[in-house]
């Protein structure tokens, strides 16, 4: 990667397209400020315009005539976004003004951007390292508060300095190791490999497998969780999705088959952005009113397949029929289901027990909960429950552990953790000291793809296409 070069002045609209209050474009590079001083004529004259201050004035077309009424503030390397000149324009959000502008800078020298060009060279000058400018994504589409929450963690550099203690810890261990390689007749006294497999583990191993579990549970507050109603018809899983949402989304009647094309709607379940999905009720073609439930029973069976989670509903005035008993069983390889007892409030107490216990007979295991998604109740345990199947340690995770590595990252770690236990089995086995130098090498480096620092260009280019442009 050329980090050195003098780059080009690049430029774009920093804000959302469309309607709103103000539209920023930026400009970043050597150029910026002298482009500042073509376009812009401030009201008063500034002899030298000073780093961030606003300045108030106007803006022409390429024709001369007036074009918008900005602010316009100069940020000087190294104290800006990019590091590099920065130079903002606030502008009203009229699309043809912001883009007249574009058009004016591109004809003066400065060169449209790429997406996340701005937040790359933030990173190509070491301000920010590539696991921070994830995190930037992250921050941008988060869709829950606890979301943004950890998004907003790694942006300060949780996660980055995590990877550092592991990596300082992996430097010493290596340079303990070296020691040993430039006196090798003294192997044996110089190198305690004891300790250091103690260390390697306790150290190294340890933090990157807990790391891994934490992807685990950051993806679902990143990406969230599918969770499918399921059940026969009638069972009262539209009335459910609307008390999940305490909105009259989805239509409830007295008939059964009312649902045909399943129903999608978010949700925010502790934190985690859960996609319900209300489906038609379950039932044989032969059973179905017409063509169209027979393809929304099918549909169903679909979602039923992409769910990450099913509640599966019984009408307690129904109770386990056969029909009930059947459909269980097709789910039954599922790993993630809560049956859900529905219509309580038509029960008597000891009738409810009763199912219950029969419930329970049927799948042993299960978690299970009995509400009136009529009136109310039981909801919360509800709730309570479907997060303890769809995140069992997302409670304490929340609190505690703040670190959210993505996808990559995890691919990242389990590559480091593989090669890492290998070092360990030659450390122990009495491997020479050059062997484990070079495996302690090969795991520094690839502990270096997560802060960017060793990742092939094609991951960097990968990881700043998914901004958009202007970030
Ligand atoms: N008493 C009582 N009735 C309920 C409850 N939940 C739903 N119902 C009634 O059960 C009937 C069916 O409700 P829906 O929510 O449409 O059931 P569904 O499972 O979506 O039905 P389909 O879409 O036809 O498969 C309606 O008359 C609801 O008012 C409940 O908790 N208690
Ligand atoms: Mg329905």
């Amino acid at each position: 990667m050329n980090t050195g070069a003098r780059r080009d002045t690049i430029a774009a609209i920093a804000t959302p397209p469309g309607s709103g209050g103000i539209g920023v474009v930026r400009v970043s590079g050597p150029e910026a400020l002298h482009l500042l001083q073509q376009v812009f004529q401030p009201r008063r004259a500034v002899p030298a315009f000073v780093s961030h201050h606003l300045y108030y004035g106007h803006i022409r077309a390429q024709n001369g005539s007036l074009l918008d009424e900005v602010l316009a503030v100069y940020m000087q390397a190294p104290h800006s976004y990019t590091c590099e000149d920065v130079v903002e324009l606030q502008c009203h959000a009229a699309p043809v003004v912001l883009q007249e502008l574009l058009a004016r800078l591109a004809t003066l020298g400065a060169r449209p951007a790429e997406p996340g060009e701005f937040t790359k060279r933030a990173f190509l000058a070491g301000r920010i390292d590539l696991s921070q400018a994830e995190a930037l994504i992250d921050l941008l589409t988060a869709r829950t508060a606890a979301g943004a929450e950890l998004a907003a963690a790694q942006l300060h550099g949780a996660l980055a300095a995590a990877i550092g203690g592991i990596r300082q810890s992996l430097i010493e261990l290596l340079a303990h190791i070296e020691v040993a390689i430039d006196f090798p007749d003294e192997d044996a006294e110089l190198v305690d490999r004891k300790e250091a497999a103690r260390r390697l583990r306790a150290e190294v191993l340890a933090p990157v497998q807990a790391l891994i579990a934490d992807a685990g549970y950051a993806r679902l507050y990143r990406e969230g969780a599918r969770l499918v109603i399921a059940g026969l018809p009638n069972a009262g899983k539209s009335s459910l999705l609307n008390a999940l949402l305490r909105e009259e989304r989805a239509l409830v009647t007295a008939v059964p088959g009312t649902t045909r094309d399943s129903i999608e709607e978010g949700m925010n379940l502790g934190g985690i952005p859960v996609q319900v999905i209300d489906t038609a009720g379950i039932r044989p073609a032969a059973a179905c009113s017409d063509a169209v439930e027979v393809l929304g029973v099918e549909r169903a069976r679909q979602m039923l397949l992409s769910a990450d989670a099913l509640l599966l509903l019984i009408d307690a005035e129904a109770g386990l029929t056969p029909a009930l008993r059947a459909l269980y069983a097709e789910l039954a390889d599922r790993a993630q289901i809560l049956l859900v007892l529905n219509k309580r409030d038509l029960l008597q107490a000891a009738e409810e027990r009763h199912l219950c216990a029969a419930a329970a007979a049927m799948a042993p295991g299960r978690p299970l909960v009995s509400i009136s998604a009529k009136n109310g109740e039981g909801l919360q345990e509800l709730q309570d429950a479907l997060l303890a199947l769809i995140a069992p340690a997302a409670d304490s995770f929340g609190r505690s552990a703040r670190l959210a590595p993505n996808r990559r990252h995890q691919a990242v770690l389990m590559r480091v953790e593989a090669a890492c236990t290998q070092c360990l089995a030659a450390l122990e086995a009495g491997a020479p000291v050059d062997l484990l130098s070079v495996d302690m090498q090969s795991i520094l480096e690839t502990i270096g793809e997560i802060s960017g620092e060793t990742s092939p260009d094609e991951v960097l280019d990968a990881v700043f296409s998914r901004f958009c442009i202007g970030k």
